[in-house]
C-alpha cells in the first residue's frame, strides 16, 4: 500500500514555544505515514540549516512539498505568518488540511482558518485529543 505523504506546519520564526507539542505530533503522524517536514518539531530548527540554505532554497522545497503532500496539518495555536501562508497554498492545491488548536492557547484563531468550511479545525484540550483528531481525519482521508 501506498505510504501516504503529510506535510506538518508549526511555527519557526514566529515562536518555538510549543516545539515540543510539534515533535510529538510529528512522532505521532510518523506511524502512519512520511512526514515531509520533520525538522519542524527539532530543537534548534534555526540553528541546525546548512548555512547555505537560503531562504530562497527554503521556500522552494516548502512549496514543492506541499505540491506532493496528500494532507497538511498544521498546529495553529501559536500565531504564525509562515503557517498562515502554507495553509493558504495548501488550500489552492485543493489539499485535505486539519488544523490542530489548543483551546487553552492566549490567543483566539484566526476567523480566517475558524470561518473558513474547507479546513477542518479540531480545538483541543489534550495531546491525547489532537491525536484522536488526526486519527480521524486518516481515516476517513
Ligand atoms: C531548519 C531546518 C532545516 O531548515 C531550516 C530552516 N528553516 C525552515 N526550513 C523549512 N521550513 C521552514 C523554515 N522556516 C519556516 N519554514 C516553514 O514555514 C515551515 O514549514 C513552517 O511550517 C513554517 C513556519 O513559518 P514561520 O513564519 O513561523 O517561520
Amino acid at each position: 500500500m501506498k505510504k501516504i505523504k503529510i506535510y506538518f506546519a508549526g511555527s519557526i520564526r514566529g515562536g518555538r514555544e510549543d516545539m515540543e507539542i510539534y515533535s510529538n505530533l510529528i512522532d505521532f503522524l510518523g506511524n502512519y505515514g512520511t512526514v515531509l517536514t520533520e525538522h519542524v518539531g527539532h530543537k534548534n530548527v534555526e540553528e541546525t540549516v546548512e548555512v547555505d540554505k537560503s531562504d530562497f532554497a527554503i521556500y522552494d522545497q516548502d512549496i514543492a512539498w506541499l505540491r506532493e503532500c496528500d494532507l497538511l496539518v498544521a498546529e495553529v495555536s501559536h500565531p504564525s505568518i509562515g503557517v498562515g501562508y502554507e495553509i493558504g497554498v495548501a488550500e489552492s492545491l485543493g489539499k485535505k488540511i486539519l488544523c490542530l488548536y489548543n483551546e487553552e492557547a492566549p490567543k483566539r484563531l484566526s476567523a480566517m482558518l475558524a470561518g473558513n468550511d474547507k479546513i477542518s479545525t479540531c480545538f483541543y484540550n489534550s495531546i491525547e485529543h489532537a491525536k484522536r483528531c488526526i486519527g480521524e481525519t486518516l481515516k476517513n482521508l
